[in-house]
């Protein structure tokens, strides 16, 4: 059974990091501890949830013993928490002298050490090779850039556009020629309040379109949808990515239809559905509510057979967020490298950039969705689904760059 409790999370690389401080006041420690734990200037903090309080104290016991530490609520001492938060930090030659030491211990500690360096792993990785169908796309440094093609009459930035086929083929070619390394085709808007299409209007929308863009060379295809009968017939019509917007959790037969496909799959989180989900969206913790439910969706994955190496992880931009979520996945997006998957992020012209700038009209929301992606790839995305494809290529291009001299790789 998966065990979902652990959650294991790399929070951040920096001295210092705001990121790591909310984490470490989460666990409940003592603020002196916060502050003397804080100082040490680590460069990787781990947040683990709902350790044993004998598990905590031999975690702390074997990371201070490697020179690091670990913050852990103050009512263990009192014995008034049976659980606690962790907020492992180290250098990356502490967490390994720790995690061998743990290796030793009783109480799990052995298989919790290795979800530890199993996160850590995922963080390092940089590079991803994705399998779709037959296409394979490599990304890191360089970002892919996603196009869409929303063929329905109501898609909050473009509906109507591109409802009919001609327009719609028309317009994923010109996507294609300004640089778009997939297209995104979609026959269903999800955005805030949608109501839902019938799946027999869903297929007369995408496929027609699908099947012209697919006797094209070139540009791979992606098909946007819910539904299971909707992602195995586009796939027959040439897609070989399908984009699930509710992560695993809509259509029941989804992931088997993906195993047996072959096509590459995109788990987006989502909290609730597209009609509720903008009233009142809450969480615990973001970055750990987002992180568990996409952890959810790769093991549902991987159990009905779908290979880890064709799949994406996307946090939602929009999908149940406030403005203020939405600017925190932002901020916190490398959080989700833990993962060790390309993430995928789909910022373009949506509401939040709207209420920050004041610019109504989604088709204007041009320079705030460029920050958005270049943010997006600082952070560590690998794949931006945009509408304005030529003008994201140009920042990507910049983004992708300087990420890369950050990171110090080519
Ligand atoms: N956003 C939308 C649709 N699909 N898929 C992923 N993976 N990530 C996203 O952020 C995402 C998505 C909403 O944008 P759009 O398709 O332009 O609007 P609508 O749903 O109204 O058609």
């Amino acid at each position: 059974m998966l065990d979902l409790r652990l959650n294991p999370r790399v929070i951040a690389g920096r001295p210092g990091d705001p990121a790591v401080l909310d984490e470490m006041r989460r666990t409940g420690a003592a603020e002196h501890g916060v502050q003397r734990m804080m100082a040490k200037g680590e460069c990787l903090a781990v947040a683990l949830e709902r350790l044993s309080r004998i598990q905590a104290n031999l975690l702390k016991q074997e990371m201070l013993a490697a020179g690091g530490d670990c913050a852990v609520s103050r009512g263990l001492c009192s014995e008034e928490a049976a659980e606690t938060n962790v907020l492992l930090v180290g250098s990356r030659r502490q967490f390994a002298d720790g995690l061998a030491r743990l290796a030793e211990e009783p109480f799990d500690l052995a298989a919790i050490a290795g979800e530890i360096r199993r996160a850590l792993d995922g963080y390092a990785l940089r590079q991803f090779t994705v399998c779709m169908g037959p296409r394979r796309i490599t990304v890191g440094p360089g970002v892919a850039v996603v196009g869409i093609v929303n063929v329905t009459p109501d898609s909050f930035s473009d509906g109507g556009s591109f409802l009919d086929p001609k327009a719609a083929v028309e317009h994923g070619r010109r996507l294609a020629a300004e640089g778009a390394d997939i297209l995104d085709v979609g026959g269903e808007s999800t955005r805030p309040g949608a109501t839902e299409v019938g799946e027999e209007e869903e297929l007369r929308r995408v496929l027609p379109v699908l099947g012209a863009l697919a006797s094209d060379p070139g540009v791979p295809l992606s098909i946007d949808t819910r539904r299971a009968r909707v992602a195995r017939e586009a796939a027959a019509a040439g897609a070989c990515l399908v984009n699930d917007v509710t992560g695993l959790t809509g259509d029941p037969a989804m992931a088997r239809t993906v195993a047996e496909t072959g096509t590459g799959l995109v788990l987006m989180h989502i909290l609730g559905d597209p009609k509720t989900m903008q009233v009142a969206p809450r969480y615990d913790n973001l970055m750990a509510d987002i992180c568990r439910f996409l952890r959810r969706g790769l093991a549902a994955a991987r159990e009905a057979g779908v290979a880890e190496d064709h799949i994406l992880v996307d946090p939602g931009i929009g999908f149940g967020k406030t403005l203020e979520h939405n600017v925190q996945i932002l901020a916190r997006l490398g959080q989700l490298r833990t993962l060790g998957r390309p993430i995928m992020v789909g910022p373009s012209r949506k509401a939040f950039i709207g209420k920050l700038t004041g610019v109504q009209a989604p088709a204007e929301r041009l320079f705030g969705t460029a920050a958005a992606c270049t943010w997006a790839a600082a952070g560590g995305a690998r794949f931006l689904r945009v509408h304005d494809v030529k003008a994201m290529r140009q920042a990507l291009a910049v983004a992708a760059a300087v990420t890369a001299a950050a990171e110090n790789v080519s």
